[in-house]
């Protein structure tokens, strides 16, 4: 015969790891309310800080630009590209750039992994595998190793 006492011990095993189940599962959708949570202290920047470009790198080394194929819009994958030029506005070739990205409301980066799949002269790139997976504001940064050094421009962008 079992008793209670034993029993206990095992019922609330099972209650922690349905808890884990569930916590586990919430994660996996685009954005849980805990992440909200997490992230509701940053700060939206102004209305001036967002948009496509141009824009001027954090030490002021280049100048970038978006140039998206087709409007941003959530739930799109697409490719995106990227004029960078010096800060006297000489186009930059034969740098490397590093996309990264989030939503610091929420304290999640981008869904996918963008990287530049071709380089097209005149300071023009290609990032393939933009996609956004929610609306809201996002953080869009492109770190650049060129001739001018290392800097980089971050993009605030409205989905
Ligand atoms: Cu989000």
């Amino acid at each position: 015969m079992t008793s209670f006492h034993e029993r206990s011990p095992l019922r609330s095993t099972r209650a922690v790891l349905l808890a884990l189940v569930v916590t586990a599962a919430v994660g996996l959708t685009a954005c849980s309310h805990a992440m909200m949570l997490a992230g509701a202290g940053a700060r939206r920047p102004a209305a001036s800080e967002f948009g496509l470009g141009p824009r001027t790198s954090a030490q002021g080394r280049y100048i970038a630009t978006l140039a998206p194929e087709r409007p941003l819009r959530p739930r799109q994958m697409q490719t995106v590209r990227v004029t960078v030029t010096d800060d006297r506005g000489q186009a930059i070739d034969g740098a490397t750039l590093t996309i990264d990205g989030g939503m610091p409301q929420h304290g999640h980066g981008l869904p996918t992994r963008p990287r530049v799949t071709r380089t097209l002269g005149d300071g023009a790139y290609d990032i393939d595998g933009v996609r956004f997976n929610m609306g809201g504001w996002w953080e869009f940064r492109v770190a650049i190793a060129g001739s001018a050094g290392a800097d980089i421009v971050t993009f605030n962008l409205e989905l």
